[in-house]
């Protein structure tokens, strides 16, 4: 499976964002760099996606992602969901890294306060590790490395996740950064990211991000 648009599938135009464009049988298309494979998330960057894949949600009883990591950095965020910054003490989901070993953390209401719950995974080796994530209404389960290592049941009381639809890679994103801090979590990943899949939906990390910025190239 490619995780680029096939060269020639697309026109030229806004979506040939990390392609070239070439002319061919009187046509231009978007000849996409194949080594486009995986993004990396950087220092500088925040990276925002639809939370439904191709669309928004802004309350849903219901997650369903999943992607590839690759990092040698041992804290920060590396998926996060959660309300607009003005509301206090909303809803949010996060997975992230604490000394090198993959945590989740959510609240769909009656969690206010951070509680991080490790799966005893440690990922920070450079290697590639897959991390899925399903969710229904207050059961969270989590597959790392295609081996289901927690489940979470969150506290009685809301079982939808109430966010501003947007998934955020990295956890710098400005309007953001204050929520976590709140929550104890300010250190920022580092890594590569691939084959992101928001309810079995293939997102394409260059041209389906909703940031100025487009993500450069991870080299692996
Ligand atoms: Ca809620």
């Amino acid at each position: 499976m490619s995780d680029v648009r096939l060269a020639e599938e697309i026109k030229c135009g806004e979506d040939c964002q990390s392609g070239t464009c070439v002319e061919k049988n009187q046509q231009k298309l978007c000849r996409a760099d194949r080594t486009y494979k995986s993004m990396h998330v950087d220092e500088d960057s925040d990276f925002g996606y639809l939370n439904r894949g191709f669309s928004s949600g802004q309350q849903s009883n219901k997650s369903d992602f999943s992607f590839e990591v690759r990092t040698l950095s041992r804290a920060g965020i590396i998926w996060y969901e959660g309300s607009w910054k003005e509301k206090r003490d909303g809803d949010f989901l996060a997975v992230f890294l604490v000394e090198g070993v993959l945590h989740l953390a959510i609240n769909l209401g009656n969690d206010g306060q951070l509680k991080a719950v490790s799966t005893n995974r440690t990922i920070s080796d450079d290697r590639w590790h897959s991390v899925q994530l399903t969710r229904k209404e207050r059961r969270v389960e989590v597959t790392v490395d295609g081996k289901r290592v927690i489940t979470v049941v969150t506290s009685p009381g809301s079982t939808f996740l109430d966010t501003n639809g947007l998934v955020y890679l990295g956890g710098r994103n400005a309007a953001k950064v204050r929520q976590l801090a709140r929550l104890g979590l300010t250190q920022k990943f580092v890594g590569c990211i691939r084959n992101i899949e928001i309810h079995s939906k293939r997102i394409n990390p260059f041209t389906d991000t909703i940031s100025d910025k487009t993500p450069q190239n991870c080299i692996h």
